[in-house]
């Protein structure tokens, strides 16, 4: 899935996967992640399945002289209890190296944009301070979060009252914002397009309605853009 967006970094480089156009991609870190859940996840499923039908079946009901006996094992569950926990320490190291990487990236990346991106109940708001533009969605708002293609842009997150998240399912990407600190997301994207987007996290009564779009431009159609919203106020398009 090309969803022409990346995360890059030139003093992080190594530190993710290059996308064949060179430029580093959040993504397949998390599909990374994604392809070791998943295999999991499926695993424990058909041990359930599987040990609920065994159970079913040995332990069905039968004359009461015949029950078994037994009903703890001891070094059954222990060893149990162990596996569990070593997938979920394992889990958790691959979850949260991951995001430590995309972290590094974007502490370290030079944005040519910032973007700062804040949730509300129930509006998103878009600030270019590079530009004095404000773009406020209101609730129901289709309003396009304009970005440039082949720059670095930097979004930083935050909220006014409880979490929102900042959701683009086309670009697999997602984040949380977080009331009273701000989150950092460097990204670049490869190609022009409009993309949908919504709050992720329920936030109240009209959280549905959360929505907005990311329009990414050229760089020279995107200058152009922010000049005729700087001349008109935000009133043009
Ligand atoms: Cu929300």
């Amino acid at each position: 899935m090309d969803a022409g967006l990346s995360l890059s970094s030139h003093g992080a480089a190594s530190l993710l996967h290059a996308t064949p156009s060179g430029l580093i991609d959040t993504r397949s870190q998390y599909q990374h992640v994604f392809d070791i859940y998943v295999p999991i996840a499926i695993g424990v499923f058909a041990l359930f399945v599987l040990a609920t039908l065994l159970a079913v079946i040995i332990y069905r009901r039968r004359p009461p002289e015949r029950a078994a006996r037994w009903y703890e094992h001891d070094r059954l569950e222990a060893g149990y209890a162990l596996l569990l926990s070593c997938v979920v320490a394992f889990l958790l190291y691959i979850t949260l190296t991951a995001e430590h990487r995309v972290d590094t990236v974007s502490a370290r990346e030079r944005p040519q944009l910032v973007v700062n991106v804040t949730g509300s109940k129930w509006e998103w708001h878009f600030n270019y301070p590079a530009y004095g533009i404000d773009l406020y969605t209101g609730t129901v708002g289709h309003q396009d979060l304009v970005v440039p293609t082949g720059e670095t842009v930097r979004f930083r997150l935050a909220s006014l009252d409880v979490i929102h998240a900042f959701w683009v399912p086309q670009l697999r990407y997602k984040h949380d914002l977080i009331p009273g600190s701000i989150q950092n997301s460097t990204l670049t994207f490869s190609r022009s397009g409009l993309f949908a987007g919504q709050c992720a996290e329920f936030c109240g009564l009209f959280h549905s309605t959360m929505v907005f779009n990311v329009r990414a431009l050229s760089a020279a159609e995107f200058t152009a853009w922010a000049q005729r919203q700087q001349a008109t106020g935000g009133a043009g398009a």
